[in-house]
């Protein structure tokens, strides 16, 4: 059994509240939202970092953010060919930037006005 958090929940074993799946992603909604959408898109397969992702499967990578604009769509951030009202993707990368489940995955941010810098 994999220690990995996204992997047990990629496998069923542990909740989420899944709100798109396709044959290589699962999004789901964070635990600890920080917008009114608030959502993580994973990979099935495992890769930790954003860059390890690109690097072993690009079109998997790909495949990652059409899914986080899939779930923007759903949410009414955006439409297929329009990007109103807006979203933030965010992947945090190692530990200066808080990355704290190491299996890759973008954060979906809307609903709320998003100021930059970020903190
Ligand atoms: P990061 O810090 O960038 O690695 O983001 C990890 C995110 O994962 C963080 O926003 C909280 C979320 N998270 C942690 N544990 C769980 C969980 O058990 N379920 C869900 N849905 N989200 C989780």
């Amino acid at each position: 059994m994999t220690d990995c958090l996204f992997c047990r929940m990629v496998a069923g074993e542990i909740p989420a509240d899944v709100v798109h799946e396709t044959d290589r992603t699962l999004a789901f909604r964070d635990i600890n939202p920080q917008a009114p959408t608030h959502v993580l898109v994973v990979p099935k397969d495992h890769h930790p970092t954003v860059a390890s992702l690109a690097g072993a499967d690009p079109d998997l990578l790909s495949a990652v953010v059409r899914a986080a604009h899939a779930v923007a769509v759903q949410e009414g951030l955006a439409t297929e060919y329009d990007v109103e009202p807006g979203y933030r993707v965010v992947t945090n990368t190692g530990p200066a930037a808080g990355q704290t489940v190491h299996h890759v995955h973008l954060h979906v941010l809307g609903g709320r006005h998003m100021n930059w810098p970020p903190g």
